[in-house]
């Protein structure tokens, strides 16, 4: 094996350019490396530097070879690529998505070697697919500014997208390797059949190079057992009268082992986990439900939806990806969905969700827009599914795999297909059949979900405003201005994208704009928000709810509670119409580059108000209030694996802090349903009072909650003159704050990225709170701001 990654030299078609790049990365980040172009998220460089796709690059190198008969192995090879040898073309790849092997015998000479690759403007190659379409295939323009990415295999999010930068980069971000010809072991698939009895592991394994007959064996947890490799293929099953389990965070262990195949001289391992995943869509009353079951048990999905974690694959590092991951379990969340936007990622992404205990729900990649349905185009998708699906499958973590994002209702969102919806529907059905049909050939045990959001199977229903069946994308509060009550008017069975955007948070704002710009109609903030609208809906629901903020830096606080109550809305919602609903996974938990947007994690991976409130609105046991005809319900959800005491404590706050029990009440909650604990009558609350409650589970510590049934800018809250008292030891930081009257939101942010312990709590007179903050890097002094609900809206 000879790995080509390393060292490169980079340089444009016109010979203008030229710059030392790594091996794997992007071409962007060698420019930027070699000082040739400023930083592409900083103020408004994006626009300056859309030239760069619109350009052929090479890359290229030397390498001496010692051996003849090798294969070049290219992965993540983005995307428009000739690969030459000598000067000899050994390779036209097209596809990000697909793993490249070729055999480079011919062209490879023993001693010194030159390796060229000619990255064609991706633009460009995309431009003339297109124009070859028998029809025309409309994509989203208005979210991507360079057009036709959906004529490539390549992230369609690089071409832009209502939370992306458009760049439409290149690069490898995978492995280039020489590897000698000989036997090799190409791909292990794993299939787990649990029942009363116990679990049967089989692992079917294809080879290349071996006799028929050689003897394979598969061991795992101490068992082994062989079969002759026939046709190069090789299917032995492993029996287990107990196993320890994997289970998804919050429910259990993630109990992983090493399944090892060995043939001849050849091995290979896959770590493996063993559980059962069920997606269970049984008929009711009201329609289909959605739900998964792990290992017999119902669990009710929290998390988020998952973006590339980064607009530029230089920077996607395993660190960076096991923060981001870490934070989402930290936030009590079970599953990530891996959006069809984006890409599939490197194997060590999923060992990281195995090692967590995240689900994977995993879109194939298509999005948004409507695609070809050529011959070619489809037989590419099928290998590409083949592949992915090979590659993946056998991990514990991968809950399910769903054709697209979107795809149906994008029928509905161009003239072309409107105009001729036969035409489409039949092009995506041919699409959907190959995705349905490779992934059924290659892991017949995987679960299939045809679209996000769908009904369910052959089922076309309107799955953003109808709420009866399958997934839903219920967008009508963030897309059509309703308010945040509406959350409470739909009952779905399972939400896989809802979600409300806010500014990132000011130490990231500061890492692409200047105080000058530091105003909501900047035109650099106005290019670091891509949905058409975005800051108008921002402020306007600000003046739904809230007094308008003081100043900028309050308006971007205050950007972050609101998009913290909006979720906290849905969820806790949602949660308590357990059974019926089984999951929710709001949009969207992390960034490609500093923007306004959706997510929960601000580009770095700093934790954004809501990512505080999803760790408490997520916890396994929770309180929910729900607003009835006459006065607030309050719900106990458990999502424990077992019955918990949960005791419930009501009080009416005035705004100076003053509480008075209202109710208190004690139930047993048991797993399957939420139990209904007190209903605070709507007379019980006077007009400047608020609720608050708390409960505390099986004598954990106590958590708490608010409602406010009138909007917070009918409150007169007055200044709660908080006081922090801070201690630093070996570089950690406790803030204990205390206010002298009642305080909501209080937020804590430090001059420097790191990690709060909690965020965005109230406080009351007399309840002084505590919370720890580590800094990223501890040998620097933070200053802390404090902010709440009255001070960012009150000039005193
Ligand atoms: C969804 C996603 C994305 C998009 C988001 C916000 O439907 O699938 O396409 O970024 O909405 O508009």
């Amino acid at each position: 094996m000879l790995d080509l990654s390393g060292q490169w030299h980079l340089s444009d078609e016109t010979g203008q350019y030229s710059a030392p790049m790594s091996l794997p990365g992007d071409g962007i980040s060698a420019l930027r490396a070699a000082g040739i172009i400023p930083d592409p998220y900083w103020g408004q460089n994006e626009y300056d530097l859309r030239w760069i796709s619109d350009r052929d690059w090479l890359l290229t190198r030397t390498f001496q070879a010692t051996g003849r008969n090798v294969t070049l192995v290219l992965s993540m090879l983005d995307t428009v690529v000739d690969v030459s040898l000598n000067g000899q073309t050994v390779l036209q790849a097209n596809s990000m998505f697909r793993t490249h092997r070729v055999d480079v015998s011919e062209a490879l000479i023993l001693g010194e070697n030159v390796i060229t690759l000619h990255f064609r403007s991706a633009p460009r190659a995309a431009k003339a697919l297109a124009d070859a379409q028998p029809f025309p295939v409309p994509f989203q323009a208005d979210n991507c500014p360079i057009p036709h990415g959906n004529m490539l295999r390549k992230p369609e999010c690089d071409f832009g997208w209502d939370w992306n930068i458009a760049l439409a980069p290149f690069g490898m971000y995978g492995d280039i390797r020489l590897e000698q010809h000989g036997p090799r072991i190409s791909a292990i698939a794993v299939a787990q059949d649990h029942n009363a009895t116990g679990a049967t592991v089989t692992a079917t394994v294809q080879t290349e190079g071996i006799d028929d007959g050689a003897d394979l064996r598969v061991s795992l947890c101490g068992q082994e057992a062989c079969a002759p490799v026939i046709s190069n293929t090789a299917t032995v099953s492993l029996k287990f009268d107990s196993a320890e389990l994997w289970w998804p965070a919050g429910h259990g262990k993630q109990a992983l082992h090493v399944l090892t195949v060995a043939v001849g001289d050849l091995t290979a391992t896959r770590r493996i986990g063993f559980r059962d995943v069920q997606l269970v869509t049984a008929k009711d009353e009201t329609g289909t439900g959605f739900a998964l079951h792990v290992n017999g048990r119902p669990v009710f999905v929290k998390g988020a939806n998952w973006i590339p974690a980064d607009a530029l694959g230089s920077a996607i590092t395993p660190d960076i990806c096991r923060d981001l991951l870490q934070s989402a379990v930290d936030a009590n969340m079970n599953m990530i969905r891996v959006w069809g936007g984006g890409r599939y990622e490197p194997d060590w992404f999923y060992d990281l969700c195995d090692e967590l205990g995240l689900l994977v729900w995993h879109d194939f990649m298509f999005a948004c827009h409507l695609y070809p349905a050529t011959d070619d185009f489809l037989a590419a998708v099928d290998a590409e599914v083949r592949e992915q699906v090979a590659r993946l499958n056998h991990h514990a973590c991968i809950a399910l795999w769903c054709g697209d994002n979107e795809l149906l209702g994008a029928l509905n969102w161009y003239e072309e297909s409107r105009q001729d919806r036969d035409r489409y529907l039949v092009a995506y059905d041919r699409l959907n059949r190959t995705l349905e049909k490779a992934l059924r050939e290659t892991a017949p045990h995987a679960i299939w979900w045809p679209s996000s959001p769908s009904p369910g199977p052959m089922s076309f229903g309107d799955a953003w405003h109808d709420d009866r069946s399958g997934d839903m994308h219920f967008w009508s509060v963030w897309h059509e201005g309703r308010d945040f009550d509406h959350y409470r008017d739909v009952s779905p069975r399972f939400c896989s994208e809802f979600g409300f955007q806010s500014y990132p948070s000011m130490d990231v704002i500061r890492r692409f704009a200047g105080p000058a710009d530091f105003n909501i109609a900047a035109p650099v903030m106005e290019s670091h928000q891509k949905n058409a609208g975005g800051n108008a809906r921002i402020a306007e629901t600000m003046f739904r709810y809230f007094r308008f903020p003081v100043g900028f830096e309050n308006f971007v606080y205050l950007s972050q509670v609101q998009q913290a109550l909006a979720i906290k809305t849905a969820v806790t919602h949602w949660r308590s119409l357990k059974p019926h609903c089984m999951g929710a996974l709001y949009w969207q938990l992390n960034d490609t580059w500093p923007v306004c947007s959706w997510s929960s994690l601000d580009h770095g991976g700093g934790w954004k108000l809501l990512h505080h409130v999803a760790r408490r609105f997520y916890a396994d046991v929770i309180v929910s209030a729900v607003p009835t005809a006459d006065g607030v319900e309050l719900l106990v959800v458990n999502d424990q694996p077992d019955a918990a005491q949960v005791e419930v404590e009501a009080f009416a706050v005035s705004m100076d802090g003053r509480m008075r029990n209202v109710g208190t009440a004690s139930v047993e909650a048991c797993v399957d349903t939420a139990i209904s604990a007190l209903v605070v009558p709507r007379a019980a609350l006077n007009d400047d009072e608020i609720l608050m409650f708390d409960w505390a589970a099986n004598d954990r510590p106590r958590q708490s909650d608010h409602f406010a049934a009138r909007p917070y800018k009918a409150y007169k809250l007055g200044p709660a003159s908080i006081s922090t008292e801070i201690t630093e030891q070996d570089g950690q930081y406790a803030v204990t704050l205390t206010s002298a009257a009642l305080a909501l939101y209080v937020a804590v942010e430090a001059d420097m990225p790191g990690r709060f312990s909690d965020n965005a709590f109230d406080l009351l007179p007399g309840r002084p709170v505590t919370i720890e903050f580590t800094p990223a890097d501890p040998s620097v002094t933070t200053e802390f701001t404090i902010r709440d609900l009255h001070s960012a809206t009150h000039h005193i």
